[in-house]
C-alpha cells in the first residue's frame, strides 16, 4: 500500500436521505490533499439490537428527526481525536470510535457519527493509495460480482396498501455477467410492470423502488414475478429467481403473525410450513426474516427444516452484530447474514461480522437500507468480500440504481479477472 497520509480535517454535515429525512456526511482531508466522503443510510424495520441512529428529537426541526447533536459529536469531538491518524490504519481509527462512544450500542456518539467518518477514512485512504475502495478493502483477490437481490414490489412499511411482505425480489442467478444480470432484472421489472397495467393496478413505487400494487394474496405478488419473469423471456428458476424478505417482526401482532392479504394469523409454526410451501411452489433462493428478531429458537426450526433447500437469511435477528451472529452459529441459526454497516457502526466491524459468516460456512448478503443516499460503498463491500450478494432495491430510482450502476463499473474495470456469482452465490448449503 502506498500512502501513509493522515487526517488533517474531519467535517460532518446534515444533508438528506431518500425519504427527505435528515442524515449524516462526513468528509475527510488527508495532508496530502485527498479528500473523501461518505453518507449514512437509514432503516426504518429496524432490529430491536441495532446500533443507535442519534437523531435530535427537537421537534420543531424535521419533525424531531435532525442529526445535528451527531454531526456535533463529529466535529468537536470525533474530529479532534482522529486529526494526525494515519488514515489506513483503518483497525485503529475504528477502534477509537469504539473507545471514544464507550457503549455497547454507540448510543453516545451516534453510530450515524461513527459509521460517516469510519467509511469517509476508507474511502481517502483508498484515494491516498489511489485504489477503488472494493481493492483497498478487498486486496487483490476482490474480484466477484455479487449476484443482486432486486426488489421489485415493495410491502410491509416500505409500500403502505401493498403486500404484507417487505420485499419480493428478483434473482437473476442464471445470468453470465453481473451486467448481463442486472439487463434480465431491468427487462422483468418492465414486464411486471406492464403486466400490472395491463391488470389495473396502480405501479406507484415504495421506499425501495418496488411497485405497490394492491393485490388480493401474498401469493398473487408471487405469482406476478412469475409472469414478468416469463412475460421478459426468461426461465423462473433457471435464469431468474425469487427471493423473500418478511420482516416479520412488523408482521407479530397479539402473539401471531399477521398476513392481512390472506386473513391469517400464523403461529412461527406455520410461517415455517408456508415458507415450505411456497418453496415447493415457487422458485425461491432466499428467505430472509421469516420470523421476529428474537425468535432463535424458530429461526434454529426453520433452518434445520428448510436450509437445505433455500438460503435460509437474518438480518434483525444479527444485525451485522459479531456477538449475535456467535450465538446464530452455535445454535445454528440461518444460513446467511444480512450485512448493513450501519446496523454496527463501524467497517472494521462490518468486516470482521462478515468475514466470521463466511469462516463458518454462512453466505453474506450486503444491503442497502429502505432510507438509502448517491453513497456506493455497499457496492464496493460487496466486491470486496467476495460474498456474492448484494440486495440494493429496485433497478430504479437514482439512490438505488447508483449501487448497481458502480458495480457495472467495478465489473468493467476488473476487466478479464471480473466473476460473476450467479448461482454460486447460494450453493453453500449447511
Ligand atoms: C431490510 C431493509 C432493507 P430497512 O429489512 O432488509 O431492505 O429495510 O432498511 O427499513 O431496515
Ligand atoms: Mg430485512
Amino acid at each position: 500500500m502506498a500512502a501513509s497520509a493522515s487526517i488533517a480535517r474531519v467535517i460532518g454535515e446534515e444533508v438528506l436521505d431518500s425519504r427527505g429525512n435528515p442524515t449524516v456526511q462526513v468528509s475527510i482531508v488527508l495532508d496530502d490533499g485527498s479528500v473523501a466522503s461518505a453518507t449514512v443510510p437509514s432503516g426504518a424495520s429496524t432490529g430491536e439490537s441495532e446500533a443507535v441512529e442519534l437523531r435530535d428529537g427537537d421537534l420543531r426541526r424535521y419533525r424531531g428527526k435532525g442529526v445535528l447533536t451527531a454531526v456535533r459529536h463529529i466535529n468537536e469531538w470525533i474530529g479532534p481525536a482522529l486529526i494526525g491518524l494515519l488514515a489506513d490504519d483503518q483497525w485503529r481509527i475504528d477502534a477509537m470510535l469504539i473507545e471514544l462512544d464507550g457503549t455497547d450500542s454507540k448510543s453516545r456518539l451516534g453510530a450515524n457519527a461513527t459509521l460517516g467518518v469510519s467509511l469517509a477514512c476508507a474511502r481517502a485512504a483508498a484515494q491516498a493509495c489511489h485504489l477503488p475502495l472494493f481493492r483497498y478493502l478487498g486486496g487483490d483477490e476482490a474480484r466477484v460480482l455479487p449476484t443482486p437481490m432486486l426488489n421489485v414490489l415493495d410491502g410491509g412499511i416500505h409500500g403502505n396498501g401493498g403486500p404484507d411482505l417487505q420485499e419480493f425480489m428478483l434473482v437473476p442467478l442464471g445470468a453470465p455477467t453481473f451486467r448481463e444480470a442486472l439487463r434480465y432484472g431491468v427487462e422483468s421489472y418492465h414486464a411486471l410492470r406492464d403486466l400490472l397495467l395491463e391488470r389495473r393496478y396502480a405501479t406507484n413505487v415504495g421506499d425501495e423502488g418496488g411497485f405497490v400494487p394492491v393485490l388480493p394474496s401474498n401469493a398473487a405478488a408471487l405469482d406476478l414475478l412469475v409472469q414478468a419473469i416469463e412475460r421478459a423471456g426468461y426461465r423462473p428458476g433457471e435464469d431468474i429467481s425469487i427471493a423473500l424478505d418478511f420482516a416479520a417482526t412488523g408482521l407479530w401482532h397479539d402473539g401471531r403473525y399477521r398476513l392481512e392479504l390472506e386473513g391469517q394469523s400464523l403461529s412461527a409454526q406455520e410461517m415455517t410450513a408456508l415458507c415450505r410451501a411456497w418453496r415447493g411452489r415457487y422458485p425461491l433462493v432466499s428467505i430472509e426474516d421469516a420470523l421476529m428478531d428474537n425468535d432463535w429458537e424458530g429461526f434454529a426450526r426453520l433452518t434445520r427444516e428448510l436450509g437445505e433447500r433455500v438460503q435460509i437469511a437474518g438480518d434483525d435477528l444479527f444485525v451485522s452484530n459479531r456477538s449475535f451472529l456467535v450465538k446464530g452459529i452455535a445454535q445454528r441459526c440461518c444460513n446467511c447474514v444480512v450485512i448493513k454497516p450501519n446496523q454496527v457502526g463501524t467497517v472494521t466491524e462490518t468486516l470482521n461480522t462478515a468475514r466470521m459468516a463466511l469462516a463458518a460456512g454462512y453466505s453474506c448478503m450486503v444491503a442497502h437500507r429502505s432510507g438509502e443516499t448517491e453513497d456506493t460503498s455497499i457496492a464496493d463491500l460487496a466486491v470486496a468480500l467476495n460474498c456474492g450478494q448484494i440486495k440494493a432495491g429496485a433497478p430504479a430510482r437514482g439512490e438505488r440504481v447508483a449501487k448497481y450502476n458502480r458495480l457495472l463499473t467495478i465489473e468493467a474495470s476488473l476487466g478479464a479477472a471480473a466473476a460473476y456469482a450467479g448461482r454460486n452465490a447460494f450453493q453453500r448449503p449447511r
